[in-house]
């Protein structure tokens, strides 16, 4: 939840000592208030005067407990309210210790209130909460959708299957890149609403269909933290009828770094619905290859950086050449990405990649549109022709 709220010069935002409610910290977008503590027996105390980017109301919602000053509107005040679940999302996100640390020092902030000053806020943080505020409300509004691109068989230059990419279609008409709201929604967990919306639409339209592919569809870091993203692609494929085996989970190194035993959980057990696993973007993240046999991993898809790096030389031939080969001898398939050219595409399809994928094959296009395009022609000689 975001919203604004407006107090008049002289109004009581909150009070000392009374119950959060609701339960929220306040932004000050425009105006003044003061901060005060009423120390017994003596004179209310004038703890700091905050504006415009300055934060009250934090401690509360972190601790959930009484409000520990009175603040006041100095001015005429328009206030952002950040509910307690966008800061404990973000509180999650971090390291276990980074979060300890944190409410040790609330707790330590709420013993000492009147010794120490009130934190002073960011205004880029204020931007965040809009732009996630504005993120909710078009989930909500079904603004999130997935258009889907063109993975295509390297044997036979037909369209083997598609991936589910996010796009957010705003009320206006417009269509906003993921480079734009995919890093916060990553920091705000709301991906893990997105990524879901997304594989939903895409697994029932796919299923619907008479295209007879597979659909790759993409699962953030985020969902590996707890086992519940299980339950959430199975309801997908109970929703859209869509057979298991038809659903590639693409999944990136980062949510993999630790390899631990909950991560193999839920790989398993992904895998365990009929699901199959892709590890996306591979080579750009820690690369570790240590994984790449220990865990449930079906398919690599190699970088698109590596087929850019193509032109410049041979050494990154060799080397997308040499990972082709890697994942055969893990019994793995491989999806080469950024394909552009017929060049690259026979290059690729020469060292044996199972399928490409690229502008050269398709672009990323609104599900009716991806799902009616005709069949591309078979390949003959030693390039594709389209
Ligand atoms: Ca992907």
């Amino acid at each position: 939840m975001s919203q604004t709220v407006e107090f008049q010069a002289g109004e009581l935002i909150y009070r000392q000592g009374e119950a959060p409610e609701p339960l929220v910290a306040y932004v000050i977008i425009s105006g003044a208030v003061e901060v005060s503590l009423e120390v017994p027996g003596a004179p209310s105390r004038v703890l700091a005067q905050l504006g415009e980017g300055d934060i009250v109301g934090e401690l509360s919602l972190i601790d959930g407990h009484v409000r520990s000053a009175n603040v006041v509107a100095l001015t005429d005040c328009r206030m952002l309210l950040v509910g307690r679940r966008q800061i404990l999302n973000r509180l999650e996100e971090s390291d276990p210790f980074v979060v300890d640390m944190f409410r040790t020092m609330v707790r330590r902030l709420r013993l000492a209130y009147g010794d120490v000053g009130v934190d002073q806020g960011h205004s880029d943080f204020i931007g965040e909460l809009s732009f996630e505020r504005d993120m909710e409300e078009g989930l909500e509004r079904g603004e999130f959708v997935p258009f889907l691109q063109p993975i295509v068989d390297m044997a036979t230059g037909h369209t083997a299957g598609f991936e589910a990419l996010a796009r957010w279609r705003l009320s206006g008409g417009g269509l906003r890149p993921p480079a734009d709201f995919i890093p916060l929604a990553e920091k705000t967990r709301l991906i893990q609403r997105i990524d879901m919306t997304v594989m939903t639409q895409a697994a029932c339209a796919l299923a619907a269909s008479a295209h007879t592919g597979f659909l790759s569809s993409n699962l953030s870091a985020s969902q590996f933290s707890d086992d519940r993203i299980i339950d959430r692609v199975a309801s997908v494929l109970s929703v859209s009828g869509l057979h298991p085996s038809r659903l590639h989970l693409e999944v990136n190194e980062s949510a993999l770094i630790s390899a631990d035993a909950r991560t193999r959980h839920i790989l398993e057990e992904l895998r365990g619905l009929g699901a199959s696993i892709s590890l996306d973007d591979f080579g750009t993240g820690y690369s570790s290859l240590g994984y790449l046999h220990t865990l449930p991993i079906d398919t690599l898809k190699i970088d698109q950086s590596f087929v850019r790096a193509m032109e410049r030389g041979e050494k990154a031939r060799r080397l997308i050449a040499g990972m082709v080969t890697m994942a055969g001898t893990l019994e793995m398939d491989v999806v080469v990405e950024g394909v552009e050219t017929a060049e690259e595409s026979a290059l690729i399809r020469d060292m044996g990649a199972t399928w490409a994928q690229g502008w050269l094959h398709g672009r990323p296009a609104p599900v009716e549109e991806a799902l009616s395009r005709p069949a591309p022609a078979k390949p003959s000689g030693s390039t594709f022709v389209f």
